[in-house]
C-alpha cells in the first residue's frame, strides 16, 4: 500500500513541476515581441498575419517594390502612423507598440494605396493562442514543442528529487 501511494506522489509531483513551468513558458512567449515579414507591391501587402498575439511589442520587416511603401494601423480606437520614413525597392522594419485584444487594419498610408488595395485586417488574441498561421513569425509555431520539453524535463528534475529526498 505505501509503495502505491508513493508512486502516486512521484506521478503528482511530475504532472505538478510540468503544470508549473509550462504556464510560465507561456506567459514569457505571450510577452515576447513578434516580428512578421511582408511584402508590400503597387498595390497589395502580402504575407500580412492574420492574428496577431495581444500584450507583445509587433515588428514587421518589409520587402516593398515599386512607388514608396510604408504601413500602419487602425482599428478598435487606434491610429498608429508609421514609425519609420517610407521604404522604395528596398527593405525596413516598421514597428507597433503593443496591441490590445480586437480586430485592426495593416494598411499602407502613402497616397492612394490603401483605397487601391493596400489593406488587409488582422485580428489580435490575447495570450499564446494566437500563433501565426500564414507569413508567421520565425520559429514561433516551434513553441509549443519546447513549452512539452520543459514540461517533461522539469517532471524528470521532479522524479529525480523526489528518489533523492526518499
Ligand atoms: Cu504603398
Amino acid at each position: 500500500m505505501r509503495g502505491r501511494f508513493g508512486s502516486f506522489q512521484v506521478l503528482s509531483a511530475f504532472v505538478l513541476s510540468g503544470v508549473l513551468l509550462a504556464g510560465a513558458a507561456v506567459a514569457a512567449y505571450a510577452q515576447a515581441a513578434q516580428t512578421f515579414s511582408v511584402h508590400e507591391i503597387n498595390f497589395a501587402i502580402e504575407g500580412a498575419p492574420s492574428t496577431i498575439r495581444a500584450g507583445a511589442p509587433i515588428s514587421f520587416n518589409v520587402t516593398a517594390e515599386g512607388n514608396p511603401h510604408n504601413l500602419a494601423i487602425d482599428g478598435n480606437g487606434v491610429n498608429l502612423t508609421p514609425s519609420t520614413p517610407n521604404i522604395q525597392n528596398g527593405t525596413g522594419t516598421v514597428s507597433f507598440p503593443a496591441l490590445q485584444a480586437g480586430t485592426y487594419h495593416l494598411y499602407c498610408p502613402v497616397g492612394q494605396h490603401r483605397a487601391n488595395g493596400m489593406d488587409v485586417t488582422f485580428t489580435v488574441v490575447a495570450g499564446a493562442a494566437a500563433v501565426p498561421s500564414t507569413g508567421g513569425a520565425a520559429g514561433r509555431p516551434l513553441l509549443p514543442l519546447s513549452v512539452a520539453g520543459a514540461g517533461l524535463i522539469a517532471g524528470a528534475a521532479g522524479l529525480f528529487l523526489r528518489r533523492r529526498t526518499a
